[in-house]
């Protein structure tokens, strides 16, 4: 399959990382304007990765300008030539996959089962599908020769570094926009490596920044005012501020936030199967996943036993390091994510929550978090509502299915779900009922570019991914 890609990484040693890295403006690497640098660690062992230079706003203005000189051409070349340059991009990605995996690994401390098995194929798969509606927005469905918004700001987050750059950059570029994007301050270095990718693909220069910095270079990007269109995915409180600087502009925005997503799991479910899609839901990249399923609603018969299943299974996840391809449960991304979890953790307790973890033992240097799930919790405690965005699973319980209904949907929160049971008829009943924009059906967190993905409710607003995702790039 053309998804297939390159042998499994096994070490550090495959991946070259400079000391430092300029920002990418106009196809070169070149230092921010006023100097300023900051550093990369790795969350797994605290060693600094490399210095990366910090975008100012003179920086951010000098970008959107390269961005707006390069859109003259880019948009006007035919999508089949566009298209040519997406799948050049998606090859190299597959070739320099083992790279790839390695640096997102040791940037982001994520497990390198998941870089190598998830996020890179998942990277290639995204640029292979949006190259291909290049040379087909006609038949999108949007009219004839719908138009391409302009210069695109894009503010993405430190859980998938390169997926997410991925989930922005692809349907811009081959809609016809330019793109001046700026990636998380904790993980800055996979997407440096895409510039370096762009450049060995021949992209025309200007189409592609990339701008390393932190909250303040996000928000000068998104304030600029010759952007046309503003793509986010990150935490819903500053979604809220980019709204607010968006409005009274023309600017196009789309809000990708957070998620408290309900596993909703029947007495009829697969249990064995149940507890894979259960672990997934909320382990998969340590929890730091938007549409993780961070609250298991049980049917009370069945609480029990599936909890006893569910703690066996926890024993035998291996957290620790991240390159190791045995491991199943790597580093929180930062020390300040680490104090997010700790003190929601620390709350749940205090409210009344029952806390419980298997025996493991936490690596001295880094920032770990054990896999850890809470019983005794109702609606109404903190750890319910709120996004915790590490590895905990809330555990609640319910009767009947109108009231897993009401309570999956008691929630400011509405990206993801899931539900197992073994009847199809009663899959449709509780998904139509779900005011979720993602529900997976006795599996989670399976992704595909064909299928859109985004939020209803505080979640967010457009969609990503598939042919809905191209709405978000073009004037129809
Ligand atoms: O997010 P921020 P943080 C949630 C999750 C997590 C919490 C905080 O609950 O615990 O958010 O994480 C840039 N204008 N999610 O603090 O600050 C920032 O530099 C423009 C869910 O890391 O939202 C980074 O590039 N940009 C989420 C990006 O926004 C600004 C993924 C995200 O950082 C900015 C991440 C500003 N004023 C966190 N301030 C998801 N939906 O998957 C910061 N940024």
């Amino acid at each position: 399959s053309v998804f297939e890609y390159a042998p499994a990484p096994e070490s550090r040693s495959v991946v070259d990382i400079a000391p430092s890295y300029g920002l990418f403006i106009d196809g070169e690497f070149v230092d921010a304007a006023d100097g300023k640098v900051f550093k990369t660690v790795s969350p797994s062992t605290e060693e600094v990765l490399s210095e990366v230079a910090q975008a100012g706003e003179a920086d951010v203005d000098r970008a959107v300008k390269a961005a707006r000189k390069a859109f003259e051409k880019w948009s006007a070349l035919p999508g089949s030539e566009r298209a040519k340059y997406l799948f050049r991009i998606a090859r190299i990605i597959q070739e320099r996959s083992r790279e790839l995996a390695v640096l997102e690994t040791l940037d982001n401390g994520k497990p390198i089962k998941e870089t190598r098995d998830a996020d890179l194929p998942l990277v290639a798969a995204h640029f292979f599908y949006y190259a291909g509606w290049a040379d087909k927005l006609d038949h999108a469905g949007y009219g004839a020769n719908p138009k391409p918004l302009g210069v695109a700001g894009q503010v993405i987050p430190w859980n998938f570094p390169l997926l997410m750059l991925a989930w922005k950059i692809a349907p811009a570029l081959a809609t016809g926009n330019t793109v001046v994007l700026k990636p998380a301050e904790t993980t800055p270095l996979s997407a440096l490596f895409f510039a370096d990718i762009c450049r060995q693909a021949g992209l025309p220069k200007g189409v592609v920044n990339i701008l390393p910095g932190y909250g303040d270079t996000g928000a000068a990007l998104v304030a600029h005012p010759d952007v046309n269109k503003v793509a986010f995915t990150g935490s819903t409180a500053v979604g809220k501020e980019i709204a607010k600087t968006v409005a009274g502009t023309r600017k196009k925005l789309t809000l990708e936030l957070g998620g408290k997503g309900a596993n909703i799991v029947f007495d009829d479910a697969p249990i064995d199967q149940a507890v894979e899609g259960i672990v997934n839901g909320i382990f998969f990249n340590q929890g730091q996943v938007c549409c993780a399923g961070s609250r298991l609603l049980v049917q009370e018969s069945i609480q029990d036993e599936l909890l006893d299943s569910l703690k066996r299974r926890l024993s035998t996840l291996r957290l620790g390091d991240p390159l190791d391809k045995n491991t199943d449960i790597g580093a929180i991304n930062s020390e300040e994510q680490l104090a997010r979890i700790t003190s929601l953790v620390e709350r749940g307790e205090a409210e009344g929550g029952e806390r419980w973890s298997p025996a493991c033992e936490l690596p001295e240097s880094g920032y770990w978090f054990a896999p850890t799930l809470f019983t005794n919790v109702t609606q109404a405690h903190t750890i319910a509502r709120d996004e915790i965005f590490g590895p905990v699973l809330s555990v609640l319980t319910f009767r009947t299915p109108d009231e897993a209904v009401a309570k999956a949907n008691n929630s400011q929160y509405g990206l993801s779900a899931g539900i197992w049971t073994e009847k199809g008829s009663r899959i449709l009943a509780v998904a139509s009922k779900l005011r979720a924009g993602v529900i997976w059906s006795n599996t989670f967190n399976k992704f595909d570019p064909t299928s859109p993905f985004g939020g209803y409710k505080e979640s967010g607003f457009g969609r990503e991914g598939g042919r809905h995702g191209l709405e978000a790039y073009l004037d129809v």
